[in-house]
């Protein structure tokens, strides 16, 4: 039980391409995979980092999460997400704790995953997300 690690932190930028070309500068490596998540409005870009992961974000509509995030704060850090063993239950732990949580089940998220967000607002202004290998539920 618990978040024993950072499975990504989610960037939200402008533009895909360009920040998929500035990160490959960045990290001297190709993100592994990009994806479009239609449900959240996103095309989202993987790059590997040791054991942990950046996933960049980019809007496909305006009304997305990520949509309102940069046209308020512009780009930058979205959210850390943490791999958790069993989703279910890290939901009803921090649920029972007091955290607000943005689902009432785990969703499909980008990856391979099931997640979870909370919201930021119960959370010190950081938007957390649990996430789960999907086969593993
Ligand atoms: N981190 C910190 N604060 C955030 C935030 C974030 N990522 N996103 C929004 N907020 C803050 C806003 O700044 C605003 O604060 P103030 O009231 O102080 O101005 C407040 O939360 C409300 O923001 P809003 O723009 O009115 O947006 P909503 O309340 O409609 O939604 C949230 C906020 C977190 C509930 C929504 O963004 C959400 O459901 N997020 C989870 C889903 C998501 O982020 N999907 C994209 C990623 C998908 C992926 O990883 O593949």
């Amino acid at each position: 039980m618990g978040l024993p690690r950072i499975e990504h932190l989610g960037i939200a930028v402008r533009g895909l391409e360009e920040a998929n070309a500035l990160f490959e500068r960045l990290f001297d490596h190709a993100p592994y995979k990009t994806e479009r998540v239609e449900r959240e409005g996103v095309s989202t870009s993987f790059f590997r980092l040791g054991d942990t992961k950046i996933e960049l974000l980019e809007s496909t509509k305006p009304e997305s999460a990520i949509g309102k995030f940069i046209e308020k704060r512009g780009e930058g850090i979205h959210h850390i997400a943490f791999a958790v063993d069993d989703i279910r239950a890290e939901m009803a732990r921090l649920r029972e704790r007091g955290f607000k949580l943005l689902h009432e089940q785990p969703v499909p998220g980008a990856d391979g995953k099931i997640i979870c967000f909370l919201h930021p607002k119960s959370t010190n202004g950081v938007l957390v997300e649990l996430c789960q290998d999907a086969e593993a539920s």
